[in-house]
């Protein structure tokens, strides 16, 4: 859960990219931390196999400002998608407040969504993380690609609770920052009741 330390006044969020292999979770977090002022975020943290798949995960942490005197941090996660890792995917989750599921629009990934859904909604569970409460986006990612399902059927097959949807393409950049700010909106909904 968001950790809020009074001493030292600060908030932090820890937000998660989850979804299929090769899906863009590591393209997403990469652009974001291009687009981002040297003096907002830290080091951009990432081990990959050779082939730049996601070996454990991809973190950089974030400035967001402040709100009623506390400074909010964002800490930025992908998870690895190769199906052999799951349990860091597992473990990645571990304290989360916030999750974007990049889901890959291709037809013949079409599968490989529902199974990696499944696989969140079951670590989720295990955690006892209710998902009904969590701050959660969905987005639909590789839209400029020819073989791709519409998105309507995606939205009907691979959204869960009425959450909002950001079609992407994230490897220009599109649709990356407004799924960032989507999801920032739905993690400080809550702080900000709290500070009043
Ligand atoms: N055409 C297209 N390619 C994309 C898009 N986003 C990412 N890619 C490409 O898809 C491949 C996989 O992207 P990654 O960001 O590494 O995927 P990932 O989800 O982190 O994969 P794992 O770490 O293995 O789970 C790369 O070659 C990206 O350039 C997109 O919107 N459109
Ligand atoms: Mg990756």
């Amino acid at each position: 859960m968001s950790f809020l330390n009074y001493s030292t006044k600060e908030i932090n969020f820890k937000i998660v990219y989850y979804g299929p292999g090769l899906s863009g979770k590591t393209t997403n977090i990469k652009e974001i931390y291009n687009k981002i002022k040297q003096d907002n975020k830290g080091k951009l943290v990432s081990l990959a196999t050779e082939t730049e798949r996601t070996l454990f995960f991809d973190f950089f942490p974030l400035d967001l400002g402040t709100i009623s005197g506390y400074k909010v941090k964002f800490h930025l996660y992908t998870v690895p998608g190769q199906i052999y890792y799951s349990s860091s995917r597992k473990l990645i989750l571990k304290g989360v407040d916030g999750v974007v599921f990049v889901a890959d629009s291709q037809r013949e990934r079409f599968e490989a969504n529902i199974e990696s859904l499944n696989d969140m909604l079951e670590n989720l569970r295990e955690y006892n993380l209710q998902f009904e409460e969590l701050p959660y986006i969905l987005q639909l990612n590789k839209r400029d690609l020819p073989n791709i399902t519409p998105a309507n059927e995606l939205i009907e097959t691979l959204r869960r609770k009425g959450e909002p949807v950001v079609e992407a393409v994230a490897m220009k950049s599109t649709g990356v920052i407004e799924t960032l700010k989507a999801i920032s909106r739905l993690v400080m909904k809550d702080v900000k009741a709290k500070l009043g």
